[in-house]
């Protein structure tokens, strides 16, 4: 009976009409053979403007365009934060990550900042009937505090709604620079342990700022500590010779990963939801050889190139196991772009004339729009019809939508079902957003945006990112202003007011 489930809709309708007696068990199979799966594949630091399918001329992503083109293609569609843990958590718990104190960049020894006990998006998925999975990047801390990362790691993926976790714990450039396939370190051996510090080195290991001649990409001060593969990373690591990854093969090791989970779950009688969380381009960009100087922009462009080979490999996968027309692909990114994040790679001096933000005024870290504008996309071949929305939508929003969409909708503080908006058939998104930026944050409503004054830097300097704090309110048309260059806070006080209003009711300070 049960593998009745992966029959197609024909092959349901026979049946039904062939075992009339039994119409309870039929109208389950039907149900059941209407769930699609999903896969949410997300960038990390791939900016509104990275993609051709987004303005890009510089280079070509053909394949990420394939789903731009082919299925819904968001011009207003929205990362949580400007970085990445605080974005992932609130795709992970439908919850604004600045309600949590602890969702912001973390070490990689922090520990999980996700509540075991909170609703998550793939707990609602895995309570709807599905098989969840997370490849890539995790970067929402695991364990309880000082882990041992010799033994099974837990609190993790595995423990906030995920059967089948293969991940990095944090960033590629912080340590351990080791994959954790269900909790446990991959290829470890027992005899080279591994021990991990963000406070002090560990005697006699090499590190970027005593031994730059080990050093084959330098990094800031920050990214100046143990070096693995010849990069120096953020933090101290020891041992784990083994378990180390290769920079250079981490793309093609996560699709392989990605692909095998396909073809395990192709037989399976479960929809799945697989979360596929790729590590480019965020630092330290490490293409594949076969990907270098293919986008004449360095390193950068390089693994953009790589990510776009990536996906089309794995729609591939999607479409050999038969699952494109059973399967909704969502394509986004975790934060908007930027170039120097603590490496020197060229990403400046070869840019050239592209612009990882297209115009948007910011960046990674910043308020400003390109901070969380990011490219957004749905794809499901023969259910979503090609078109573009300037729909306000939220990565926030796939919690109560995906829940919705099979089966029963969870209820989280912050997330909102729009899954029409998301399937193309409504234009009816959001009403208003709270964005973050390093733990400030801003508010938008439609066209508009209003940022409060905060004190700080305006400007990073050595990330060249401008912040979006200018020490007084802000406000802006993004329907007539782009770039954010008309501050209109002063011209038109009523509508500051009342964007306030509504900013307090929902911050609720
Ligand atoms: C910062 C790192 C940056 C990057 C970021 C996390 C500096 C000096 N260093 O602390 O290189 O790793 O954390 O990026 O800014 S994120 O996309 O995971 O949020
Ligand atoms: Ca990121």
């Amino acid at each position: 009976m049960m593998k009745l489930f992966k029959l197609s809709g024909l092959s349901i309708i026979l049946l039904m009409l062939s075992c009339k007696n039994e119409p309870k068990q039929e109208v389950v199979s039907e149900t059941q053979n209407t769930k699609p799966n999903i896969v949410l594949i997300y960038l990390d630091d791939l900016g509104y403007g990275d993609l051709s399918s987004y303005g890009a001329t510089a280079f070509e992503t053909p394949n990420i365009d394939k789903l731009a083109n082919e299925g819904m293609k968001f011009t207003r569609g929205y990362a949580s934060s400007a970085t990445c843990t605080p974005s992932r958590y609130a795709i992970l718990t439908g919850t604004y990550p600045w309600k949590n104190k602890d969702a912001k960049i973390l070490p990689g020894t922090a520990p999980l900042i996700i509540d075991t006990t909170m609703v998550t998006l793939p707990k609602a998925l895995k309570a709807n009937g599905y098989q969840t999975a997370v490849v890539g990047k995790w970067h929402l801390g695991l364990g309880m505090g000082d882990v041992d990362w010799n033994q099974p790691v837990k609190p993790g993926p595995n423990e906030v709604g995920f059967d089948y976790s293969y991940i990095m714990a944090a960033t590629q450039d912080r340590v351990p620079t080791v994959y954790l396939k269900n909790g446990l370190v991959e290829n470890l051996d027992p005899n080279d342990p591994i021990l991990v510090s963000y406070e002090q080195n560990f005697e006699g290991e090499p590190t970027g700022t005593d031994n730059p001649d080990l050093v084959y990409m330098t990094g800031d001060p920050q990214h100046s500590n143990t070096i693995v593969n010849g990069v120096p990373r953020i933090g101290f690591m020891k041992g784990g010779t083994a378990a180390r990854w290769s920079d250079v093969d981490m793309a093609d090791h996560f699709l392989e990963k990605a692909q095998q989970y396909i073809n395990e779950q192709r037989d399976k009688d479960k929809p799945f939801f697989l979360y596929y969380a790729m590590q480019q381009p965020h630092v330290p960009r490490t293409p594949h050889p076969r990907f270098e100087g293919t986008s004449g922009m360095g390193p950068r462009g390089d693994v953009i190139i790589e990510a776009d080979w990536a996906v089309g490999e794995f729609m591939k996968t999607l479409e050999e196991a038969g699952l494109l027309e059973n399967t909704l692909v969502i394509f986004s990114s975790d934060n908007g772009p930027v170039l120097d994040d603590g490496y020197i790679d060229q990403a400046i001096e070869l840019l050239g004339d592209h612009k990882p933000s297209a115009g948007l005024r910011g960046g990674k870290y910043s308020l400003f729009d390109a901070g969380t504008r990011v490219p957004f996309i749905t794809y499901w071949k023969g259910t979503i019809q090609p078109g573009v929305s300037d729909a306000l939508v939220s990565q926030l929003d796939f919690a109560a939508s995906l829940s919705a969409l099979t089966g029963k909708e969870t209820s989280t503080p912050d997330s909102k079902n729009i899954i029409d908006v998301f399937l193309g058939k409504s234009n009816n998104g959001r009403e208003d957003l709270i964005i973050e930026a390093t733990s400030r944050t801003a508010y938008i409503k439609g066209d508009w945006v209003m940022i409060p004054p905060y004190k700080g830097p305006k400007f990073l300097q050595n990330k060249g990112v401008e912040t979006g704090t200018l020490g007084q309110f802000q406000l802006y048309n993004l329907a007539e202003d782009w770039s954010q260059e008309n501050n209109l806070a002063n011209s038109n006080p009523e509508k500051l007011e009342e964007m306030k209003q509504s900013f307090e009711a929902i911050r609720g300070d």
